[in-house]
């Protein structure tokens, strides 16, 4: 190290002295109003001893590619859009929000306490370390204590320049979280390859299913004007780990591909880069005939071959590291390959023939209903296992969470296990479309967590959902997750505080799909709110109740699809009028005189044949079968006997009402924690609290007092009655257009609103 770089660093450290002497000289600032716009990356001060502590883990950043050189003696220095140099202005960052100052900045360690930062081919001094980093990949990193010549020191390496950004982030979630840093060896890696973001976004600037406000991007200034925004919105992804983002709805418009597009689209994969996010498309099947003015887009016609080519080949001029094609095809309307009398797979394989050459892949949804007539939820699993093994080797089955819709609660696709040639993602949704939208508090963790766990037996015990996902059941090639993002323009992102915690969650089970929700939520919590105890340990609870108080005032016992047809918000059990029979609720509750529930065993649509024997049998067994499940496999009778000893009429009421009960006890909970929250954000998540008890009780009754009318009993004893008549609950009709799609019904203003 040169002199002057030693004068630097004392100077730096100079002022890093007297700032810290200014800030402690402050009085203590009252907690800030906050929006929630900073995520969980706000890097607040942090209070003794944790400052003091990190400080002298953080005395000096080394930030090697300015002065070291590699073995061979050739410097490598980060280009200035390189993730090395957003690694290195957001330790920067953090170090300055939560430490008071930034430490100095140094070429070589001079300090004990030095931070270094770097790949082993742009430092040298971390090339000595021979650290494990062959372990971890082209995104993990490797953060560890050593001593260099004699000094204590900290290194965040990768083997790339996103490795070293994940682990920065990693390195300053310790600090956040006051966890502590001075004996660290961590060695981290993705288990799943693609965790990707789907955007719902139209190209008009709506959002589907989006209940956050409209789309983050601006078409219309694109590609001229980058807004920060979108800088922020990768920087976020990047902290959790989510390396794609597909922006535009599945249900697609073929104009995204159109060159006018393709260079708006070039300009995000831009920013996107440095973040170390790949930009992918929605392709709408019919683009050759409505973009390319083709007569057909039959995947076996050469010339719909070659126009795919050309189409991909233009795209990958314009963005090199394109990642490839989510494909909605053949479902709810949309152009597919059964159009011209092929299969999926021919469908897929024309796209993927087009992408391989550039290493670009597809992601097929396997998201198809209406053509079984006695179970929507048999359709999928029929259609895509006889084309096991008929896919390319980029292609992947994009498979949602359960067999029928992203509801609070289904057992898991039976799809998962039953393609062992066929590389099967799993996509979940983030954004609440049956959980509620914005304004209810449902922590998702516990339900992703719920379905990785799931055990398909498929090569015997263990073979869970995260085995399958992450490729380690079947060794396959490549891997994925999806989850359909819940972000829009709002300052807060995602249209309500707690929100965040789901498009957070999302990224660190994708990265490791056998983490805790639980663990990850305190995390969260801890980032974005206090670590103070007194705050975490309520905190947390309330978020790990939630989702299970969603499904008990919405659709208990293994209801499903309860939902208000098209907006999908609020209660419509009674619903039979849609001219689609499974777009019905009463399709789903099977309820009458007898009893309630779906009879998917071998007696109804035997749609539990598709899981692996063991859990067939166990699901298909009214005394087996959780009971979490049993009106999603079973026809049950209104007096048969749960495990508690109660009529199933009478638990079905006490579900409903226990759900009403948690939101409550979740209201009086955060009512409690005031003094650690800034006031906006508390007021926020109070009001919101509010409307979700309100419709909470919402749902309780709609849904008794449909259901009272075919039981014809009495409630439980002590049980509170519906506050209004069925009628009236008929006739409520959601005010706002939020959430609309083409299947939404008119909603005239007359009618009442929420009771
Ligand atoms: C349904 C949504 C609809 C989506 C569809 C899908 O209501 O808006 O287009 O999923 O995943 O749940 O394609």
């Amino acid at each position: 190290m040169n002199s002057h770089c030693v004068v630097r660093a004392r100077v730096g450290s100079a002022i890093l002295w007297l700032a810290l002497l200014v800030a402690l000289a402050a009085p203590v600032a009252p907690s800030r109003a906050e929006d929630g716009h900073q995520l969980w990356l706000r890097y607040p001060r942090l209070e003794e001893p944790w400052r003091s502590e990190y400080r002298a883990v953080a005395a000096q950043l080394v930030a090697c590619p300015t002065g070291q050189t590699t073995a061979a003696g050739s410097e490598q220095s980060a280009t200035p859009s390189s993730p090395l140099v957003v690694a290195r202005s957001e330790l920067a960052r953090g170090l300055t929000g939560l430490l008071g100052a930034s430490p100095p900045l140094a070429s070589g360690v001079t300090e004990g306490g030095a931070l270094l930062f770097g790949t082993p081919r742009s430092c040298a001094l971390i090339a000595q370390e021979r650290l494990p980093l062959r372990a971890v990949g082209r995104e993990g990193y490797v953060i560890r204590s050593v001593v260099v010549r004699g000094r204590a020191a900290t290194v965040i390496a990768g083997n790339t320049d996103v490795g070293v950004l994940h682990g920065v982030f990693h390195f300053l979630r310790l600090l956040q979280t006051h966890r502590p840093v001075d004996h660290l060896d961590i060695s981290s890696s993705p288990r799943i390859e693609l965790r990707v973001l789907d955007h719902w976004d139209n190209l008009d600037g709506s959002v589907e299913r989006g209940y956050a406000g409209a789309s983050l991007w601006d078409w219309k200034k694109l590609p001229d004007h980058l807004d920060p925004r979108y800088a922020e919105y990768a920087r976020a992804c990047a902290s959790i780990g989510i390396n794609g983002t597909v922006l535009n709805n599945v249900n697609a418009s073929a104009r995204i591909l159109t060159r006018p597009y393709l260079v708006k689209v070039a300009a995000l994969a831009g920013v996107f880069r440095r973040y170390g996010l790949k930009v992918y498309l929605s392709a709408r099947f019919s683009a050759p005939i409505e973009i390319g003015g083709l007569k057909s887009a039959d995947p076996l016609d050469p010339a719909v071959r070659a126009w795919w080519r050309s189409k991909v080949d233009e795209i990958y001029r314009l963005i090199p590291d394109f990642g490839g094609f989510l494909v909605k095809a053949n479902s709810e309307g949309q152009p597919g390959p059964q159009d011209y009398g092929r299969t999926h797979a021919d469908g897929a394989n024309v796209l993927a023939d087009a992408l391989a050459p550039h290493g670009g892949v597809v992601m097929w949804r396997a998201f198809v209903y209406g053509r079984s007539k006695e179970d929507r939820a048999r359709q999928a699993y029929d259609e895509f296992v006889p084309l096991d093994g008929k896919f390319r080797a980029n292609v992947l089955l994009q498979v949602k969470h359960g067999p029928i819709d992203f509801q609070p609660r289904e057992p898991f696709h039976p799809l998962f296990g039953a393609m062992p040639h066929t590389p099967v993602m799993m996509e979940v949704e983030i954004t609440k479309e049956y959980l509620g939208f914005a304004t209810h508090l449902a922590y998702l963790g516990p339900l992703y967590e719920e379905v990785l766990r799931s055990d398909t037996y498929a090569r015997g015990r263990g073979s869970t959902v995260a085995r399958v996902i992450d490729g380690s059941l079947f060794g396959y090639p490549i891997t994925g997750m999806a989850g359909v993002a819940n972000i829009g323009a709002d300052r807060n992102w995602t249209g309500s505080q707690f929100d965040q915690a789901n498009w957070y969650v999302f990224g660190r089970l994708a990265w490791e799909p056998t983490s805790s929700a639980a663990a990850i939520a305190e995390e969260w919590v801890r980032m974005t709110f206090s670590n103070d105890p007194q705050f975490v340990g309520p905190a947390v609870a309330m978020m790990m109740r939630s989702r299970e108080a969603v499904v008990d005032y919405m659709t208990p016992l293994g209801l499903a699809h309860q939902m208000a047809s098209g907006t999908h918000y609020g209660p419509g059990p009674w619903v039979h009028d849609n001219p689609e029979p499974d777009w019905n609720p009463v399709y789903y509750n099977r309820a009458d005189s007898d009893g309630i529930g779906f009879d998917r065993t071998a007696s109804g649509s035997n749609a539990v044949a598709q899981y692996a024997p063991l859990i067939a049998a166990r699901f298909s067994n009214l005394t087996t079968v959780p009971e979490r499940y049993l009106l999603w496999f079973h026809h049950v009778p209104w007096d048969y006997r749960l495990s508690s000893g109660r009529t199933l009429w009478d638990e079905l009421v006490l579900h409903y009402t226990h759900g009403v009960d948690e939101v409550r006890a979740m209201r009086t909970a955060w009512s409690g924690l005031a003094s650690y929250v800034d006031p906006e954000r508390f007021a926020e998540v109070t009001r919101f609290l509010a409307i979700q008890e309100r419709e909470a009780r919402w749902w309780r009754d709609a849904s008794i007092a449909y259901f009272q009318t075919l039981s014809k009993r009495p409630l439980p004893p002590g049980v509170a009655p519906p506050a209004h008549t069925l009628a009236e609950y008929e006739a409520v009709c959601f005010p706002s257009t939020e959430g609309y799609t083409s299947k939404t019904p008119a909603c005239a203003p007359p009618n009442p609103v929420i009771p």
